[in-house]
């Protein structure tokens, strides 16, 4: 059987999508947008108007990557739209990796002996156990989920917290507004992998960063839009918090003069916590598209009203 796919990459190479889309969906004809092509299946990021338009009637729209809120000035236009986000397909592993890389250089006292070396200054600070580190973990979903059962199966004290109650093995769970300042007041290390909605946007602000702990340290893996840079700066500056490893900021690429670049207390990388791997991603596609041809349920959906 013969499927037609169009592929949209944010106005990015588009190649090594239709590369690994055209290696394993079975009778793919990929075609790279701008295309005649009616799509049987879309797959895209960051979608134009003109895009939308040209997808609407596709059975299923799959998104390269795990976020949503790139769909955000399109939504509308999607609604009754079966819209299929990427799970995981190796960017678990990596948002692993950065949120471990960041705790351990809190544990171990990275950036203040980083200053020191500046300073020349030979300071020897006492040592702490991985339990004795309380690590936040802000959304509890398929990156989120497996970072904290990550950390805690490091050693790491761990409590994660999400919109809905949710078990993780091992992490010490709560849910919802209500339980937001609890869990803020018991996160040493705070890392961010909630998704950009309506509902938290802004949520990392001065009143809820003053929650954490004297000497906190902020991780952002998941979005610039959640975090009042200011808030975070004037924070930093008065020592409530001790470091900011930020890889998402709510103007990409973070502008030049943007205060962030050069302040002593913040790491920045430019939004590479966890990239999308194109061939495992076009496998996971591939897998969902068999299962929507079979009648069967796929996971992934996105629910465009909740905006993840
Ligand atoms: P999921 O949709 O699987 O998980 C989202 C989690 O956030 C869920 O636990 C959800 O709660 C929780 N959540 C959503 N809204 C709220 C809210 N208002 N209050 C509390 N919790 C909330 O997403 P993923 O784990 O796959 O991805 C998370 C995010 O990571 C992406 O949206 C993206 O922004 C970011 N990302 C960043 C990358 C990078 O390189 N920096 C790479 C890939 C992703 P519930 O369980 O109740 O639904
Ligand atoms: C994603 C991202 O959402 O790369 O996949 O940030």
């Amino acid at each position: 059987m013969t499927r037609t796919v169009l592929v949209y990459a944010g106005g990015g190479d588009s190649t090594p999508w239709c590369e690994a889309l055209a290696r394993e969906v079975s009778g793919a004809r990929v075609f790279a947008w701008p295309s005649d092509a009616a799509p049987d299946y879309a797959a895209v990021w960051a979608p134009t108007p003109a895009v939308v338009a040209a997808i609407r009637g596709a059975r299923a729209v799959f998104l390269l990557g795990a976020g949503v809120d790139h769909l955000a000035p399109v939504m509308a236009s999607l609604h009754g739209v079966r819209v299929v986000r990427i799970e995981d397909a190796g960017m678990a592993d990596q948002m692993v990796e950065y949120a471990l890389l960041a705790t351990l250089q809190h544990q171990r006292g990275w950036h203040r002996y980083g200053e020191q070396q500046r300073a020349g200054q030979w300071v020897r600070h006492g040592a702490r156990s991985r339990a004795s580190v309380t690590v936040g973990v802000m959304g509890l979903g398929v990156l989120g989920g497996a970072v904290a059962r990550a950390l805690a199966g490091f050693g790491y004290t761990v409590r994660g917290w999400s919109r809905r109650p949710r078990a993780v093995g091992g992490v010490a769970t709560s849910a919802g507004e209500g339980a937001l300042g609890e869990f803020l007041a018991g996160s040493e290390v705070l890392v961010d992998v909630l998704p950009l909605t309506p509902a938290t946007e802004g949520l990392l602000r001065r009143e809820t960063l003053a929650l954490l702990p004297r000497g906190a340290t902020l991780v952002n893996m998941a979005r610039g839009g959640h975090v009042v840079d200011g808030d975070l700066v004037a924070l930093l500056d008065e020592g409530h918090l001790s470091h900011a490893t930020l890889d998402v900021f709510g103007a990409e690429p973070l502008p030049e003069g943007s205060p962030l670049w050069g302040h002593p207390k913040v790491t920045v990388t430019p939004h590479v916590a966890a990239l999308s791997l194109p061939e495992r991603s076009a496998a996971q596609i591939a897998e969902k598209i068999a299962r929507i041809e079979a009648g069967e349920a796929v996971t992934g959906e996105v629910d465009l009203d909740a905006g993840y």
